[in-house]
């Protein structure tokens, strides 16, 4: 190694084995207090969905006790349903909204 060349060593490559992260769903749980029309605006207000998919997951988690709103990452899904319950609570009705990981 005297002579001025270069000696290429081989590399050991190790790959970073990195999870995606976890997913998140809003969860939408009924009551027997929240009106329809006030569930479906704030379907509309925080999850800015259209009028007839408001309509639809109101209407699963009024026939079925809850109701997939979105798939999103964890603090969206965080921000969202606590921003959704809030909004009731301020307007004096129950309605919970739940972010829970999908498995
Ligand atoms: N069950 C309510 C009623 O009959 C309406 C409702 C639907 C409330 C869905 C909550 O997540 C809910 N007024």
């Amino acid at each position: 190694m005297s002579n001025g060349d270069t000696v290429l060593k081989p590399k050991t490559v190790t790959k970073p084995k990195l999870e995606r992260p976890r997913l998140y769903k809003v969860i939408l749980v009924n009551d027997d207090y929240t009106p329809r029309d006030f569930v479906v605006l704030v379907l509309k207000a925080i999850f800015r969905m259209p009028e007839t998919t408001s309509y639809r997951v109101m209407m699963t988690a009024h026939k079925m006790g809850t109701s997939v709103v979105v798939v999103c990452a964890r603090d969206i899904a965080e921000t969202k349903a606590k921003e959704a319950t809030e909004l009731a609570k301020d307007a004096g009705f129950p309605l919970l909204f739940q972010a829970e990981p999908e498995e």
